[in-house]
């Protein structure tokens, strides 16, 4: 008995690490994740009791009730009081699971205000998210997460002062975000359907075409996370891997900046480049730019 206690003991204590990244999802980035893996967390426990009580009693019985030279087994026919004992059991379980997740259903979906040292949106109206999905100040850091086969392509929203909102920057593969700021996803797709996922920031969120999906993250500390598409979207897709990397918000304003400079450089080059061609200045003149 005693070491019976003792094992189910040792599997409740080693199963979440164990099993992290397995049955448990992987978290440990954003508030979204954590409460994921929390709920996957309670019911495995539920479960493991569950499983090591029933497979203790078939074993105990097999062993208790074994046949012997001369035992006669006896013939009984249900026991009412054991039958309504296990499906009230069984039924208060589900209730129990049910009302748990539905407690912590809402912050998993709803975002939460960006923390203290976060990216300073106050007078950001350009950052504000103007989508379903918003914490209860209504000031997220708002970025596009397009899907195409085969590659991710992130564009940081509300940076541009153009009117028409065209020329914000924007990064492929790697999205670099400041940390303790909820940060707000706009998953779109321009071809097929993809399926955006860093499991450490928290769950799938499907990219459609002709729809805008929403998700949200917030993460404390410094540090790369990875993803992948997880909705097989053509013979390419083991390659649309996915990086978020979290740097301060100071390091983040700087890194904008850097990017914005570059992607404005690289515009002034293209069109001088333009220029020259319709000047008839093909690659092969003299007068043509290096770069071009
Ligand atoms: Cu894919």
């Amino acid at each position: 008995m005693l070491a019976g206690g003792l094992s189910i003991a040792l599997v409740l204590l080693l199963a979440p690490s164990a099993l992290a990244g397995s049955i448990i999802p992987e978290s440990g980035g954003s508030p979204a994740a954590n409460h994921i893996s929390n709920l996957y967390t309670i019911t495995l426990y539920i479960a493991i009791v569950i499983f090591i009580g029933v497979e203790g009693t078939i074993v105990y019985c097999l062993y208790r009730f074994r046949a012997r030279r001369g035992r006669e087994a006896k013939q009984i026919h249900g026991n009412t009081r054991l039958e309504i004992g296990w499906t009230l059991g069984a039924a208060a379980i589900v209730v129990a699971l049910a009302t748990i997740t539905f407690l912590d259903l809402h912050s998993i979906r709803d975002p939460s205000n960006s923390g203290p040292g976060g990216l300073d949106l106050s007078n950001g109206v350009q950052y504000e998210t103007t989508g379903a999905l918003k914490p209860p100040d209504g000031r997220a850091l708002t970025i596009q997460v397009n899907g195409a086969q085969f590659y991710w392509r992130y564009t940081y929203l509300g940076v541009s002062s153009n009117a028409d909102g065209l020329g914000d920057p924007y990064t492929y593969y790697q999205m670099v975000v400041p940390t303790n700021t909820t940060v707000v996803l706009k998953v779109v797709s321009q071809d097929v359907v993809h399926e955006w996922w860093v499991p450490q920031l928290g769950g799938k969120v499907q990219a459609v075409p002709g729809y805008v999906s929403e998700t949200w993250f917030k993460i404390a500390k410094p540090g790369n996370y990875k993803g992948q598409c997880s909705f097989l979207c053509g013979r390419g897709h083991a390659r649309m891997i996915a990086e978020v990397t979290a740097v301060s918000p100071q390091k983040y304003t700087s890194w904008l900046a850097q990017l914005q400079s570059n992607l404005t450089a690289a515009d002034i080059n293209d069109e001088n480049c333009r220029k020259e061609l319709a000047q008839g200045n093909g690659p092969q003149s003299v007068e043509f730019t290096k770069d071009c």
